[in-house]
């Protein structure tokens, strides 16, 4: 299998799947409308629905029910970076080499999209039980989703985030952020797609401590990116984390450690996913894929 031009292919589905989940920029509420549309076709890499969907077809699920999923986890992931970037976070101007939605849309509707979007998410994983006699699948996965992003999943570690923001931190917490403000959308992704392909759960149990690895080995590839990428490649400014004196995996170990432990944790994952009677050679190569990812 050529990867590169399968994970083109797929990514072009993914587009067509979110395409037709997003609001129409109609009515008195266009404007918000379009400041979550501006933000949803930003041209992100799409990891998250990637890993829906490829989890869902490992346990030979029904596409078409993982697809409302699929563009909810985007929604869900781009409102976290819609408000990650407003002043009162981040303050960033640019993101997925665009300028960021608040410096387009201005701040009220920074916030308010990004609260939109996350709503939207749900109504949107809501179409799935129209789609399905199998009723409590869609009940489960919606459950894992509101479960992983909120207070004890991405929002709770985000909180921790800028909790301790400038302080100095120690492995275990960073750890905690990190398994939190980003492991945890991974785990959603993969856990509803096992779960909506009728995975047990001993399975998906499984499937979540790959996930978990997965999601932290990102986030640490994540923090050498700032250090060694460009604007160009990340769409975002480099050095942020220097700038802002953020606590990081890279300012903890150095670049070469940190990569070592991307690498560690990616192979725990393959080798749970090896370990499956059930087998998904695309899904195998996409994690492999994060661990040297440029952007
Ligand atoms: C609700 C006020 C408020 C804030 C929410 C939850 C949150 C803020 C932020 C989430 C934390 C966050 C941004 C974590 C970083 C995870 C990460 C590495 C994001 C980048 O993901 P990519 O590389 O981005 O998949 P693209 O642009 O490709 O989708």
């Amino acid at each position: 299998m050529n990867f590169q031009t399968e994970l083109e292919k797929k990514v072009k589905e993914i587009e067509g799947i979110i395409q037709g989940f997003l609001p129409k920029e109609e009515g008195f509420q266009a404007a918000m409308a379009k400041a979550m549309n501006y933000s949803m076709c930003g041209g992100g890499k799409r990891i998250r629905p990637l890993l829906l969907m490829e989890t869902c077809r490992l346990f030979g699920g029904e596409e078409k029910l993982a697809e409302p999923f699929a563009a909810a986890i985007e929604m869900i992931h781009t409102h976290s970076l819609i408000h990650d970037d407003l002043p009162a976070i981040d303050n960033d101007d640019y993101r997925r080499g665009r300028l960021t939605t608040h410096r387009v849309f201005g701040e009220a509707m920074g916030v308010l999209g990004g609260v939109a979007l996350l709503n939207y998410a749900y109504e949107t994983m809501l179409q799935a039980f129209a789609l399905t006699q199998k009723k409590e699948r869609v009940i489960t996965a919606m459950k894992i989703m509101a479960a992983k992003t909120g207070l004890y999943g991405m929002l709770g570690g985000q909180s921790v985030d800028v909790e301790n923001d400038g302080k100095p931190l120690d492995r275990e917490m960073l750890d905690y952020i990190y398994r939190h403000k980003t492991s945890a959308l991974i785990e959603a992704s993969m856990m509803t797609g096992a779960v909506l392909a009728g995975a047990d759960e001993e399975k998906t149990a499984l499937i979540q401590r790959a996930a978990g690895n997965i999601g932290l080995a990102f986030q640490i590839r994540d923090d050498v990116l700032d250090v060694i990428s460009t604007k160009e490649e990340l769409g975002k400014p480099v050095g942020s984390d220097e700038k802002n004196h953020k606590i990081t995996y890279v300012t903890l170990y150095g670049i070469e450690e940190a990569s070592k432990r991307t690498e560690e944790l990616s192979k725990e994952a393959l080798d749970i996913l090896n370990g499956l009677e059930q087998k998904n050679e695309f899904l195998c190569l996409l994690v492999e894929s994060l661990v040297s990812r440029r952007k």
